[in-house]
């Protein structure tokens, strides 16, 4: 019965068309370093756990020279409760100080350009409604569940929702962001690998939310303009 439990969940896994650690823009790529911290981090702490988990194990066990052994009672070891309290702190520390800078460095290039004074920089439209996604470029150009992006082009999404709140998410190229009914969300990343990659709502908003599905595509700036003229 187990092995059915994990060949199910590998099963329902290979379903998975999002590749989240495999970055084509620089913001996916910070977002990415973060997740590679936060894991090794969390693994350190796991083994060194596992290590003294087992190690007292042995060292404590019960054998038969020792069945009528009443253990010290200690209270209050200061080197231990310093040892303890500090350690945390400092994973805490080492983990927040990337996060909160890398966070800001993200969210900052969305209020840069307020109002397309950037010229260089590609502004698109995107409205979601339950269930799909509307994308409007600069020429008025207009597609359906597919985002076509220029290559090493700065890029900014304009988001808003014709019903309730949905997310946008594009692990490849960026994080999440909402998308709301009335108010108009910003997300700017550079994509820097051409090809295809999958993108979904990431909010649950009704029936048919596993079904908002996207396709990006990065394209070269001159098969973009070529694209642009063909919709
Ligand atoms: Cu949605």
């Amino acid at each position: 019965m187990k092995k059915t439990g994990w060949i199910l969940t590998l099963f329902l896994l290979s379903g998975c068309s999002l590749r989240v650690l495999d970055p084509a823009s620089p913001y996916a790529d910070k977002i990415t370093r973060l997740i590679y911290l936060s894991f090794g981090i969390m693994m350190l702490v796991f083994v060194v756990v596992m290590i003294l988990f087992v190690h007292f194990l042995k060292k404590f066990h019960e054998t038969s020279d020792r069945v009528d052994e009443i253990p010290v009672d200690e209270s209050g070891n200061r080197k231990l409760e310093i040892t303890w309290t500090v350690l945390p702190v400092l994973l805490l520390v080492i983990l927040a100080v990337p996060t909160v800078t890398t966070t800001y460095q993200l969210t900052s290039g969305a209020s840069q350009g307020e109002g397309g004074q950037d010229k260089e920089r590609v502004i698109i439209h995107v409205k979601a409604e339950q269930f799909r996604w509307e994308f409007t470029y600069e020429g008025g150009e207009v597609s359906y569940d597919k985002l076509v992006l220029p290559l090493d082009k700065e890029v900014e999404l304009r988001l808003t929702s014709e019903d309730v709140i949905h997310s946008f998410w594009a692990p490849n190229l960026a994080g999440k962001i909402d998308v709301f009914p009335d108010k108009e969300t910003r997300l700017v990343f550079t994509a820097n690998k051409l090809g295809d990659f999958q993108g979904k709502c990431a909010e649950f908003c009704g029936s048919h939310h596993a079904l908002m599905r996207f396709e990006t595509t990065v394209m070269e700036a001159s098969a973009y303009e070529t694209w642009l003229q063909d919709q």
